[in-house]
């Protein structure tokens, strides 16, 4: 059975874009899979993988870590369920790799920063506070004047998929697939660790969200 190391918050609460990313493309293409938890500070669980970050797919004769890797590694071991259904689907779902952790995640992180300790509990709260305040040389509290523009920025950017979601339904076409697996952790990512509105109730791609959640039921 695949193992995923997964990150996991206070209460068990599972918040990582990365991975939500995975979980939802074993779910869609019926992959068994079990999760093992991983707090920001327990390192020790991981170390086997020789790098810090998660996720982790442990398979039978080794392992694969970041996201992209690991999508690669399912798409050629399980060729039948045909991960990235051409050569145009593969590019797609990179350049949206590249997008979300480059560009998108950047932003969304701006607008939720500060709320992340409270899913947080233990060592974690400090750790998070720690690399964080360095990564961005000061508080976690920077961003709090540019939370609305931040989300007006979000909105704005993520125009090409709302419009590939109005054309066809899903941004993989007329059924969902890798690439709307790799989008889905961006928003997951901000429903689960904060409170705000980022997307309006009408727009497509909340409602394209609220419907790959009811489908995958996560
Ligand atoms: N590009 C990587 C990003 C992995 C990553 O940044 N993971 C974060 C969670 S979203 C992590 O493990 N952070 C642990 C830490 O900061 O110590 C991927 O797509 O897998």
């Amino acid at each position: 059975m695949l193992k995923l190391y997964d990150l996991s918050g206070k209460n068990d609460l599972r918040f990582s874009p990365p991975c939500w990313n995975i979980k939802l493309c074993l779910m869609q293409n019926n992959i068994d899979f079990i999760t093992i938890p991983v707090r920001f500070t327990d390192k020790d669980k991981i170390a086997f993988s020789k790098q810090k970050l998660v996720p982790i797919l442990d398979y039978k004769d080794g392992f694969v870590s970041d996201s992209w890797n690991i999508i690669n590694w399912l798409n050629e071991n399980y060729p039948e369920k045909k991960i990235f259904i051409n050569n145009s689907s593969k590019n797609f779902s990179y350049f949206l790799y590249l997008w979300t952790s480059k560009q998108l995640l950047p932003i969304l992180f701006k607008i939720i920063a500060h709320e992340i300790p409270n899913v947080l509990e233990g060592d974690d709260i400090d750790y998070y506070l720690n690399t964080r305040e360095r990564r961005i040389n000061g508080p976690i509290t920077k961003f709090l004047p540019f939370i609305s523009s931040s989300i007006e920025e979000f909105r704005k950017s993520i125009d090409p998929i709302r419009k590939i979601i109005i054309n066809n339904g899903y941004i993989s076409g007329k059924k969902p697939g890798i690439e709307d697996c790799i989008f889905f952790g961006n928003l997951k990512w901000v429903d689960v660790c904060s409170s705000c509105n980022l997307l309006d109730d009408k727009d497509p791609v909340y409602k394209w969200y609220k419907n790959l959640q009811k489908i995958a039921n996560v």
